[in-house]
């Protein structure tokens, strides 16, 4: 009896660690979200930065799945001193920044871009680079839904990095 019991138990607790190998595999290689209430955040991602970068960037997309408009009224990250909404805007050839005041919409319904040129997240006063290959910790608030952690997967410094300066310290992202 005690013999099948921890046959069994050693059954269950195998198949357990398949389906959590099984669920952890994709989310490596595929697009990866997170909910909360009525918001989803699709594929929260970054770049990897240069050593003795002060900033790094954070882009996703959210869609608002509710009958009502919310808003990213914050974030925060274990890394970062301070995470800011931010949009970059070019207006007669003069490209601007500046924080979101009053947090970011998005549309009962709707959906809304964080991405390199647009909306996208300063992560301020970051300890150490963001590494290729890595996950970077965030929290996201929003005004109805409340809060969620994810993850931003760090992806190439690459050679498309916004041309405010992203990445190269806070003195080049003076604006
Ligand atoms: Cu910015």
């Amino acid at each position: 009896m005690a013999k099948t019991r921890s046959s069994i138990r050693r059954t269950a607790s195998a198949l357990l660690f398949a389906g959590v190998a099984l669920a952890v595999a994709p989310a490596a290689s595929e697009a990866h979200e997170f909910k909360v209430g009525s918001i989803a955040i699709d594929h929260p991602w970054s770049r990897a930065t240069p050593p003795g970068a002060k900033t790094g960037a954070g882009y996703f997309a959210l869609s608002n799945a509710g009958p009502e408009a919310d808003r990213l009224v914050s974030a925060a990250s274990p890394v970062a001193r301070k995470v800011e909404v931010h949009e970059m805007k070019i207006v007669d050839g003069v490209m601007s920044m500046k924080p979101v005041e009053g947090g970011l919409e998005i549309p009962a319904g709707g959906d809304v871009a964080l991405a390199p040129g647009g909306y996208h997240l300063m992560m301020m006063g970051i300890e150490e680079p963001f590494k290729e290959g890595t996950m970077v910790p965030l929290t996201l608030v929003f005004e109805k839904a409340g809060s969620v952690e994810v993850e931003l997967e760090v992806g190439s410094m690459g050679a498309k990095a916004p041309a405010h300066g992203h990445g190269a310290g806070e003195e080049a992202h003076a604006h």
